[in-house]
């Protein structure tokens, strides 16, 4: 369907006026980059970007390079970037080199946000690192369909027990963005990640691959819901997605690149240690995965970091293809 420019600058501007169905009839202001809604309402491609990966993923300074380049890439690649944060309680959507700063040095002491502690950072005043499940919310409220990031949460080991279930995974469920990722750690239960995707109506699909993969590794032994070969075979189920008004969202689970993927041997050894550690330590709830990224990641002596700057710059370059070719196809 083509809009005019006038009509997508208007339907932006009621949106952001009033992003009731998202937040309840809360009626907050909504910061969005000159250059992202400038592109938003001319319907060219935008790329949202998470900010947890940036505070609670990654060390100083690699997060705040990895930050700037991720940027570059979505750029070079015909799209605009939006990294998307809470900061001094506005949520943002598209950050200024100094916001990405500002990030990236605060870290940890920026607070870890999901879908649940949104509206509290909101209400403080707080700087919020989104998760995938609040970027996705955050990037749907202001109509980006396309949000790439590193590795998405989700059941973790023993979940039949802990119940500790990230959000991301409900978030799929309800609100229509397509994630780019490159699967999920194995320091989660991937079969049961798939299973409840499965139960929430999320597509999961493979780029290239019949396999999801497992983040450091091509291979999970679990398959895909369907595969794509292209970016406008991605372009085409996103947008019959939208059309159909699913509601839900899409997994687009890229491999990382084989010449950067980590011995799936060392990984898993480190990750049983960070297992065990979480487990001696009683770490629970939403401290549970910023603790095993940070000790994998000390564990493999920082092989486990580079696997991971490779593959998010690699998933930035795919979906970004992908926004330019849905943006065409919408034209
Ligand atoms: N997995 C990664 N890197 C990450 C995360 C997960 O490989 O940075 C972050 C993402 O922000 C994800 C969040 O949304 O962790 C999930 O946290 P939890 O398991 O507490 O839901
Ligand atoms: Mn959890």
């Amino acid at each position: 369907m083509a809009f005019s420019a006038a009509s997508r600058i208007n339907n932006l501007r009621r949106h952001l006026d009033s992003p009731k169905d998202a937040l309840g009839g809360y009626s907050i202001n909504v910061k969005v980059a000159p250059e992202v809604s400038e592109a938003l309402s001319l319907g060219r491609a935008v790329v949202a970007l998470e900010s947890t990966i940036i505070s609670h993923g990654m060390p100083y300074p690699q997060n705040l390079e990895t930050a700037k380049e991720v940027e570059d890439i979505v750029r070079k690649n015909g799209a605009v970037p939006a990294t998307i944060a809470i900061l001094d309680g506005t949520p943002c959507v598209g950050l200024s080199v100094e916001e990405l700063e500002k990030l990236a040095t605060l870290g940890t002491k920026a607070r870890k946000t999901a879908r649940r502690d949104i509206a509290h950072v909101v209400a403080s005043g707080g700087n919020g690192a989104t998760t995938v499940s609040a970027t996705m919310l955050l990037a749907s409220m202001v109509h980006i369909p396309i949000f790439v990031t590193g590795g998405i949460g989700g059941v973790h080991r023993d979940g039949e027990h802990t119940m500790d279930i990230s959000s991301d995974l409900t978030e799929l469920g309800r609100t229509p963005v397509a994630v780019f990722c490159a699967g999920v750690k194995s320091i989660l239960d991937i079969p049961r990640t798939l299973e409840y995707l499965e139960t929430q109506g999320v597509c999961v699909a493979g780029y290239k691959t019949n396999e999801f993969p497992a983040f450091f590794t091509e291979s999970s032994g679990c398959k895909v819901s369907c595969r794509l070969d292209s970016p406008e075979e991605c372009a085409r189920v996103i947008e019959a997605n939208n059309k159909l008004k699913l509601g839900t969202g899409i997994v687009i689970a890229v491999p990382i690149p084989r010449e950067h993927s980590a011995s799936g041997h060392i990984i898993e050894s480190a990750i049983q240690k960070a297992l065990q550690e979480a487990r001696e330590k009683n770490i629970t709830g939403n401290a549970v995965t910023p603790f095993l990224l940070a000790r994998v990641n000390e564990l493999t002596g920082g092989a486990s970091l580079a696997s991971n700057i490779a593959l998010m710059k690699n998933n930035a370059l795919v979906g970004a293809k992908v926004a330019a070719a849905l943006a065409q196809l919408r034209e």
